[in-house]
């Protein structure tokens, strides 16, 4: 075993995005989303699950607060739901569901957690929806104004902020594939949705500039703004040339395509002539590239496996497959543990994007944060262990107290404690990871598995609501606590 000790001042975190944790989804005015709308359509999430009371987090929030304390957390990530500050998605505000982000936000920072705001995890307001969602130009700007809302109002607070999460998954697998809200299966809306929600990131930075927020020589404020980007690590299932050039269109469809317009202020050719091939391009209108590339101050990375790639023409649109080599370790969705992925990730942006003198931003540097990472495995929860017949007259004897339930979910921690130490050897390798936050802070709704699998450091009882710190969180806080961590780099999974 060796110790991999962290910069002073990293931030350690955990994750969680409004939807899939907040319920309460018609209480103190908030508006209707696409994920309301879309859970309630027949075979769309299973089991028919949906967010309506999710973790009950709007109610429960004081000791969801207590449960990061006591993971030794410093910081905090977790969105804003549109719909609860914009009912209908513009217009007037809705003072309630504001007052519930600044009590969550002022408690935090009593607590001594930093919060890092993201401003869109999928959950438009319906009645955006209703005028075409993210295929509609329109909406860019509406994300602009509720954006600009936020920074005025919680901007005195707040200095970590994200504008979009995951735009490939929120456009294609939401307008191509019909996997998520608001399920369309149409490859033009998918391409517009893409581009307007880049468009909404840079037109947001553009608002947190006008305002001042930024922490620069040239901007007033003490406040940083980026996004947050799902990378996978690529490898092609075979040497065959037809394999090689799936990987890279996956490669380039799913992460360059948002990643070089935000920091090279261009489309990737070659997706280009892709899409053009399929009869569609992106509705680009002549400011909009140098918007979306306006200087970010943190590239968000969300990382969780490796895509093997394999040429597969029955496949639909991209026809390409994502395979798992035979022998590698998966978690239960299938994804493969590969965590030496999220050091050759985080080296390729620097690489391909960042190393030039050209590259953005003009002034200061940008920071690498790991705003999501983390694996669903099948939790067992164990019952309260029965406490030995104690004598009358004595105290029990150490190590026979009651004790609580528990999980014990080692491969949840195998995992975490893999891919830190290899964000450990990024920053060894000179790249500036500045924080790690795990998804998630607790088991939540996981989108179209509903509540079927679990992300959590913490074991979320959807009955009762009880919490309960599984052994992977009571790791994770000795991490946080001691600013690094003990790994036997020989043996790491993956
Ligand atoms: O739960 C999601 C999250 O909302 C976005 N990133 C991936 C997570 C796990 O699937």
């Amino acid at each position: 075993m060796s110790e991999f000790r962290f910069p002073a001042r990293f931030l350690w975190g955990a994750a969680t995005s409004a939807y899939q944790i907040e319920g309460a989804v018609a209480e103190d005015g908030r508006g209707e989303s696409i994920w309301d709308r879309f859970c309630r359509e027949p075979g769309r999430v299973d089991n028919g699950d949906t967010g309506d009371i999710a973790c009950d987090h709007y109610h429960r929030w004081r000791d969801d607060i207590e449960l990061m304390r006591r993971l030794e957390l410093n910081s905090y990530r977790f969105s804003v739901a549109w719909p609860r500050i914009f009912p209908i998605g513009k217009g007037q505000p809705n003072k309630a569901g504001l007052a519930f982000y600044e009590r969550l936000v002022d408690a935090l920072l009593a607590a001594g957690i930093r919060p890092l705001v993201t401003l869109y995890h999928w959950d438009l307001p319906a009645a955006l929806q209703e005028r075409g969602g993210w295929t509609n130009r329109d909406t860019a700007y509406r994300f602009r104004d509720y954006a600009a809302f936020l920074f005025e109002r919680l901007g005195d607070r707040v200095d970590l902020w994200l504008t979009v999460n995951e735009p490939y998954v929120a456009a294609v697998l939401g307008h191509a594939l019909g996997m998520h809200a608001p399920g369309l299966k149409d490859l033009n809306a998918a391409l517009r949705a893409a581009h307007h929600l880049l468009l909404a990131h840079g037109l947001a930075v553009e608002a947190f500039d006008d305002l001042g927020m930024r922490k620069t020589s040239r901007g007033q404020g003490p406040a940083r703004i980026g996004l947050a980007l799902d990378i996978h690590a690529y490898a092609p299932a075979s040497d065959r040339e037809a394999d090689w050039e799936a990987m890279e269109r996956a490669r380039t469809l799913e992460a360059r395509w948002f990643v070089e317009p935000v920091l090279a202020g261009r489309y990737p050719q070659e997706g280009l002539e892709w899409y053009k091939g399929q009869g569609v391009e992106p509705p680009v209108k002549d400011e909009d590239m140098a918007l979306i590339s306006r200087p970010i101050d943190i590239f968000g990375l969300n990382y969780y496996r490796r895509h093997t790639v394999a040429h597969d023409p029955s496949q639909p649109i991209f026809g390409y497959r994502v395979e798992v080599p035979p022998g590698r370790p998966v978690t239960e969705l299938g994804w493969e543990v590969y965590p030496q992925g999220l050091h050759e990730v985080l080296a390729w942006v620097r690489d391909t994007y960042l190393a030039s003198p050209a590259a953005q931003p003009a002034e200061g540097s940008i920071a690498f944060f790991i705003t999501e990472n983390g694996a669903a495995y099948p939790d067992v929860l164990e019952p309260e262990a029965a406490a030995p017949k104690a004598d009358a007259d004595r105290p029990p004897a150490p190590g026979t107290q009651k004790r609580g339930p528990r999980v014990r979910d080692v491969e949840r921690r195998d995992y975490i404690a893999a891919h830190l130490y290899y964000v450990w050897r990024a920053i060894q390798d000179g790249i500036p990871v500045e924080g790690y936050w795990a998804w998630s802070l607790m088991d939540n709704f996981e989108w179209t598995r509903g509540y079927s699998c679990r992300f959590g450091l913490v074991y979320v009882n959807f009955t009762t609501q009880e919490r309960i710190i599984k052994d992977s969180g009571r790791w994770y806080s000795a991490v946080c606590g001691e600013n690094g961590l003990e790994v036997d780099p020989e043996r790491l999974v993956g």
